[in-house]
């Protein structure tokens, strides 16, 4: 006697609904936007023809999502089922029909903007999950199986079975935990997402790119970074979900009264906004860990100046809610410069990835030693009575932007049409401003570039650069800036740690008649 069909079936319905819950729990720990049948579900909604989307909205309102969704589980319940007996003699064809199934959810993945490669994490271990349970199911089951057909007598086949039920509803419990678990996760960061969604935050505007900026050549970096294509540095494994209500502000240390702020104290203070462009110290030569926004917030100053800072002190230790730190100068935060506890980045409230509710900007400065994403902590005090999270791992205790400037256009390794050529990019030194831009070709005499407007001189600024005459060949073009004070960016080549790379972005390419 065989064991029946429906074992197998059951078997694999309960090791799918665990690969299921395994993918949401991961997805909603890594903070990830959408599960992957979040993320299927979405893509059958766009794929959906207007009509019968119509009908959908039409029949079951405000339901339908909930009833797309319930339509795929019981989809995919049969789907398990079906692997589920394929496992049973054809091992290799169920794997593959797990392989095919993953496929969906990577083309549905991949199918929605913008996809950093930590969405197909949950996919992955989902389907791991699945499959090792599954695998482990089909085991016991096998066993029984075999002691159910043989003839001896003396074999009983209870242990078998005891073995494969006790497997089935520890599988089945493990997923019903990681589905309330995955629940849990997820809605806490919805429920913060709702709150960023609903807050009203006066005095935040949202002006148009200013004029002049753009030097209008296709292939370079918008002057205004959109919030999407920020770049995202942080050592966050989970990042910080705070309710704006629950948020709070410590200053403290060498000053004169502690003060503790909330979000409403913080949004009483006078707003102010600048555009302001912010870069990593890890970021290489020609590399893309710079992005410009227009921020909103309250200047450091003004709280400082409440808490009255005594004499002394040349630092602020600031803490994020997760623990990470950075020592900021303290002049760099009260010289006048727009350094702020921002609130918004591009006129809307932060993301929570960038720091809501509220993080820090300071102009002139790497990230990593002020831009403290999530920040609730702000220590007055002196350097030499601290340490950071970076500072700890041998990168330098000051973090002044270097002098820089990257080529956009053309791309390295770009064929070009002999004659013109455009070239284009940018270049900053926040907070000291870029006066000058020069490129050379091929090892030729430095020529200027022509420099985009700025609104002030802590931004990047666009340049762009004619060359003709340009024969057919390789060739190489390099740029170099000159900030304010006068000063040439150095050639010299020096790696990102302890403190920036240093050297000239250069970019071959080749020109074809
Ligand atoms: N809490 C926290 N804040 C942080 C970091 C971090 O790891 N944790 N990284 C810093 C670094 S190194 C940079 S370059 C900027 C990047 O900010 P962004 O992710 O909003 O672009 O955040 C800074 N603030
Ligand atoms: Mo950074």
């Amino acid at each position: 006697m065989k064991t029946s069909r429906g074992w197998w079936w059951l078997s694999g319905i309960v090791a799918g609904t665990l690969g299921v819950t395994a993918s949401y729990l991961v997805a909603g720990l890594l903070r990830i936007r959408e599960s992957p049948v979040v993320a299927v579900a979405e893509g059958l909604i766009a794929l959906t023809p207007g009509p019968v989307a119509r009908w959908a909205i039409d029949t079951f309102g405000t339901a339908d999502k909930a009833v797309l969704l319930l339509g795929m589980f019981l989809i995919m319940a049969v789907v398990f089922a079906w692997l589920g007996q394929l496992a049973r003699d054809r091992w290799w064809a169920a794997v593959t029909g797990f392989c095919l199934l993953g496929a969906v959810g990577a083309v549905a993945i991949i199918a929605a903007p913008g996809t950093p490669v930590a969405e197909f994490v949950p996919l992955v271990i989902g389907l791991i999950t699945w499959l090792l349970a599954l695998a482990v199911l089909a085991e016991w089951l096998r066993r029984w199986e075999l002691v159910e057909a043989s003839d001896d007598e003396d074999s009983d086949p209870t242990h078998s079975r005891r073995g494969f039920v006790l497997t089935l509803a520890a599988v089945g419990a493990a997923a019903a935990v990681g589905g309330v678990l995955g629940r849990v996760a997820e809605s806490g960061r919805r429920a913060v997402e709702e709150s960023r969604r609903l807050l009203r935050l006066d005095g935040v505007t949202k002006p148009p790119v200013p004029e002049g900026v753009p030097v209008g050549v296709d292939g370079i970096a918008p002057w205004q970074t959109p919030v999407p294509d920020f770049y995202l540095i942080d050592t966050a494994i989970i990042q910080p979900t705070i309710d704006p209500r629950d948020w709070r502000l410590r200053i403290h240390g060498m000053v004169d009264r502690e003060i503790v702020l909330d979000y409403d104290d913080l949004l009483r203070r006078e707003m102010t906004e600048d555009w302001i462009t912010l870069n990593c110290v890890s970021n290489e030569v020609g590399g893309d860990l710079i992005g410009n926004a227009w921020w909103s917030g309250v200047r450091l100053a003004v709280l400082l100046g409440e808490a009255g800072v005594q004499p002394g002190a040349d630092a602020i230790l600031q803490t994020s809610d997760d623990g990470w730190s950075c020592g900021t100068p303290l002049a760099a935060v009260t010289d006048g410069r727009n350094a702020m506890l921002a609130v918004a980045m591009n006129g809307a409230a932060l993301e929570i990835e960038h720091g809501f509710p509220v993080r820090t900007i300071v102009p002139g400065l790497f990230g990593y030693v002020s831009a403290c994403k999530w920040v609730v902590d702000i220590e007055v005090t002196r350097f030499e009575d601290t340490t950071a999270y970076w500072t700890d791992k041998g990168w330098a205790e000051l973090g002044p932007v270097k002098l820089s400037s990257r080529i956009d256009a053309p791309r390295a390794g770009e064929s070009v049409p002999v004659g013109t050529l455009v070239c284009a990019g940018v270049a900053w030194a926040q907070h000291t401003g870029v006066a000058g831009v020069e490129i050379s070709l091929d090892g030729g005499a430095w020529r200027d570039a022509t420099l985009g407007e700025v609104p002030n001189n802590d931004t990047w600024v666009q340049w762009r650069a004619t060359l003709t005459s340009l024969e057919a060949g390789d060739h190489e073009v390099r740029v170099r800036a000159i900030d304010r004070d006068g000063k040439v960016q150095t050639g010299v080549v020096s790696d990102v740690k302890p403190d920036g790379a240093t050297g000239w972005h250069t970019i071959e390419f080749t020109a074809t008649a």
